[in-house]
């Protein structure tokens, strides 16, 4: 079994409860379990047009599934929950990103880990660094907590939204 770090973020149709839903969706995942769960913060989009502010968080998951099968079943549940796919960095529902892979460093067309944008992404390593601690090593061989300080918390603010492991996807968050 392997510790994997997915990010959360959702801008669209009630962000709260897509992050939820989504939580729950993952305690379903074939040979794996949630078991951490990061804080909800709120941030604004980064990437093209005008668009809502993001909610954003990380879990943690035990995992039996390869890196590829993790991404296939995490790419499933963002369709599930209607995930429409039009400009790179646009507006969604949902948007499940592997941060971490054990220690892998995985680099192939549809696959990298570290995810590539994580070390500039405030949204990212504060919740990664809330569940995963400031003195885990990445596979770059930089620590979080050195991360954090090159990269600047401002426009990040924390939420009372607390996702739930529950299965029940009504529990827990509020929009
Ligand atoms: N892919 C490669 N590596 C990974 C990985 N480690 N995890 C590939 C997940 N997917 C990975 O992703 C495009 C392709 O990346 C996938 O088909 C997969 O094979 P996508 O989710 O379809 O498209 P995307 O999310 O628009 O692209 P990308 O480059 O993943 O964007 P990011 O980096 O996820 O950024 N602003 C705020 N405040 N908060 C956010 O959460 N998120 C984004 C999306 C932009 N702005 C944001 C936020
Ligand atoms: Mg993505």
């Amino acid at each position: 079994m392997t510790t994997a770090y997915i990010a959360l973020g959702s801008n669209l149709n009630h962000p709260a409860r897509q992050l939820q839903r989504a939580i729950s969706a993952m305690t379903g995942l074939p040979d794996s379990q949630v078991e951490a769960i990061s804080p909800v913060y709120r941030s604004p989009a980064v990437g093209p047009g005008e668009q809502n502010d993001y909610l954003n968080a990380v879990c943690s998951v035990t995992t039996g599934l390869s890196p590829i099968a993790l991404l296939d079943q995490l790419q499933g549940l963002e369709n599930l929950q209607d995930r429409v796919r039009t400009v790179r960095w646009g507006a969604r529902t949902l948007d499940l990103d592997i941060l971490l892979y054990g220690d892998r460093s995985i680099d192939t067309a549809r696959l990298k880990i570290p995810h590539p944008e994580m070390q500039k992404r405030h949204f990212a390593l504060y919740p990664l660094a809330d569940i995963a601690g400031t003195k885990m090593v990445l596979p770059c061989g930089t620590d979080i907590g050195t991360l954090l300080t090159l990269c600047p918390r401002e426009g990040l603010t924390l939420t009372e939204v607390t996702l739930h492991k529950s299965t029940d996807s009504k529990q827990g968050a509020r929009c």
